[in-house]
C-alpha cells in the first residue's frame, strides 16, 4: 500500500469545459503529486468561448464541504478560486479559521482574487470585493491577484514596475502575509515578471512571455501549484518560484480546444514531444 501524499484543498467554481476553476486546480494538485480535494462554490456553465450561466452554491454547503473533509481527511494547504459571492466569502473566512486555514491556524492559505473570466464574463459580485478585501485578505499566506484584479482591488492600474512594487505594497497593507502581483497582463513587456512581497523584501520573478493565446487556467494552475508546494512544507519563497516555473511550463504546453481559448496544461512532464527540452 502506498504512503497518502500531502493534501491540498482548492474552494472553487467548476467550469463545465474543463479548463479553469476547480478542474485546473485538481488536474495542477494531481500533477504535482498531491492529493486533490475541492468545496465547491458555484457551478458555471461554460465552453472555450463564454460563460453562459452560473448557479451560486449556497454558503453554508461551502461551508459544509470545507469543515467534512477536514476534520476526517486533514488539509495541508488551501487554495481560493472563484467565490461568486459575499456570503460565500463569509462563511469560507469562518470555516476556514474553524479548522485552522490561513494566518490564525496553521494551514497555509493562498487566496486568488478570481474577479473575471479571460472573456470578461463576471465570476464575482462587484458588491463581494469589499468582503474579499476585509474577510479574506488577512487571513491569506499569499495573495496572487492579476492586474485587472489589483486594479479592482487597489484601485491601481499597473502599467511598470514601479507601479507593480506600489500594488504589492497596498495588497500587504490590506494583511496578507505575502502578495504576488502577476505582470502576465502587461503586455508591452517582453518577460513575464511577477513580483512577491511580503512588506519587507521585493522579489523580483522574471519569465520568458510565451507567445499563445490559449492561456486558460493559467492563474488558476499557478496558484494551484503554489498550494501543492506548500502542502509538502515549502516556504512560500520557494513555493511561489516552484509555481512560476510551473505555470511557465504550462503555458508552453497548452492546447488549442473549442473554437475560442484553450487551456494550459500541467501534465507538462507527459508533454508527447520535446517542446520541453528546449526550455528551462
Ligand atoms: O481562471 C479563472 C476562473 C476560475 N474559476 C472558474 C472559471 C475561471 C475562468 O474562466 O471559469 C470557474
Amino acid at each position: 500500500m502506498a504512503e497518502a501524499p500531502p493534501r491540498a484543498l482548492t474552494i472553487a467554481g467548476s467550469d463545465s469545459g474543463g479548463g479553469a476553476g476547480l478542474q485546473a486546480d485538481l488536474r495542477t494538485f494531481f500533477a504535482c503529486g498531491v492529493h486533490g480535494m475541492t468545496a465547491v462554490t458555484a457551478v458555471t456553465v461554460q465552453n472555450s468561448l463564454r460563460v453562459s450561466g452560473v448557479v451560486e452554491i449556497p454558503a453554508e454547503v461551502v461551508a459544509a464541504q470545507i469543515e467534512t473533509v477536514a476534520s476526517d481527511i486533514g488539509v495541508n494547504a488551501a487554495k481560493t478560486g472563484m467565490l461568486a459571492n459575499a456570503d460565500i466569502i463569509a462563511a469560507v473566512a469562518k470555516a476556514c479559521d474553524g479548522v485552522g486555514i490561513g494566518r490564525g491556524g496553521r494551514i497555509p492559505f493562498v487566496v486568488d482574487p478570481v474577479a473575471a473570466s479571460m472573456h470578461g464574463d463576471p465570476l464575482l459580485h462587484k458588491d463581494a470585493l469589499r468582503a474579499l478585501r476585509e474577510d479574506l485578505f488577512p487571513r491569506a499566506t499569499v495573495v496572487t491577484p492579476n492586474l485587472d484584479e489589483v486594479a479592482l482591488l487597489t484601485g491601481i492600474d499597473v502599467r511598470n514596475g514601479e507601479d507593480q512594487r506600489a500594488a504589492a505594497a497596498a495588497l500587504v497593507e490590506l494583511g496578507a502575509a505575502w502578495a504576488l502581483v502577476k505582470g502576465g497582463h502587461m503586455r508591452d513587456d517582453p518577460e513575464c515578471v511577477d513580483l512577491l512581497y511580503d512588506g519587507v523584501t521585493f522579489i523580483e520573478l522574471p519569465a520568458e512571455r510565451v507567445d499563445t493565446r490559449h492561456t486558460h487556467g493559467g492563474g488558476d494552475t499557478m496558484a494551484s501549484a503554489i498550494t501543492s508546494a506548500l502542502a509538502k512544507g515549502a516556504d512560500v519563497v520557494s513555493a511561489v518560484r516552484f509555481g512560476k516555473e510551473f505555470v511557465t511550463r504550462s503555458v508552453r504546453n497548452a492546447y488549442p480546444l473549442g473554437s475560442g481559448v484553450g487551456p494550459v496544461s500541467p501534465f507538462w512532464r507527459l508533454a508527447p514531444d520535446d517542446r520541453e527540452q528546449s526550455g528551462a
